[in-house]
């Protein structure tokens, strides 16, 4: 089975894909476009012209939750906790999370009314989250799930953005969660899931969009 994984650089959604993939070790291949100026051959083929797209030897398989529920499905083991309502537990929580992706861009493109607002509203779910993750280092105890890939590109942008701009959205009033991000941020298959310099594009992209967070970024060495 040839897979082919069409991305954006900076997409949230693809990054969970390619995290499963680099932890059941599957070989992948990558190929990136801009999904504001798509090529001809992503808008024959891609349904709702968003990344990411799997190609699956001549099948296109689309939504990311369904890309990593597949890429889980076609691995020697799942990564996904057994018992059947712990499972479905997780899926709650992933589908919950994925919300977050919308406040991340509040966050980003906002000005200072929008930016408080996502502010606010990422914090009520990180604050669900606290309360939901179990003991342990990942969410379901020492084994990385998919739960933890699916929240990884999500501490991954947050942890930028205090890096960037002074701590502007320290979680460190969550204790649980922020220890949690930092061990999900630790594993190598995370670390591997993002293409070097990705923390400058990301910094020039909070540059770009003029938002009220492009006015708290402090660090000039980006
Ligand atoms: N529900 C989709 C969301 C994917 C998504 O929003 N992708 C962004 C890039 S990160 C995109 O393709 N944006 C371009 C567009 O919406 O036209 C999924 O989970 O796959």
């Amino acid at each position: 089975m040839k897979l082919e994984l069409i991305s954006f650089k900076l997409c949230p959604f693809a990054q969970r894909a390619i995290i499963i993939l680099n932890t059941q070790k599957i070989d992948f291949e990558i190929t990136y476009i801009n999904p504001m100026d798509p090529p001809d051959w992503f808008k024959a083929i891609s349904p709702t012209g968003q990344v990411p797209l799997l190609k699956v030897d001549d099948q296109i398989v689309f939504e990311s939750s369904v890309i990593t529920e597949f890429i889980n499905d076609i691995s020697s083991t799942s990564i996904h906790p057994e018992d059947v309502i712990t499972k479905a537990n997780n899926r709650s929580w992933i589908a919950f999370s994925s919300s977050i992706f919308d406040d991340l861009f509040g966050l980003v493109t906002g000005d200072e009314d929008k930016f408080n607002a996502s502010k606010t509203s990422l914090f009520a779910k990180l604050e669900k989250l606290e309360k939901a993750k179990g003991d342990g280092t990942f969410f379901n105890g020492e084994s990385f799930n998919m739960i933890d890939a699916a929240l990884a590109p999500i501490f991954m942008r947050l942890a930028w953005m205090n890096e960037f701009t002074d701590n502007a959205l320290s979680i460190s009033e969550f204790k649980t969660l922020s220890a949690w991000s930092d061990a999900v941020l630790a594993v190598k298959e995370v670390q591997t899931s993002v293409i070097d310099g990705i923390d400058d594009v990301y910094y020039s992209n909070i540059e770009g969009r003029e938002g009220h967070l492009s006015t708290l970024l402090v660090d000039e060495e980006y």
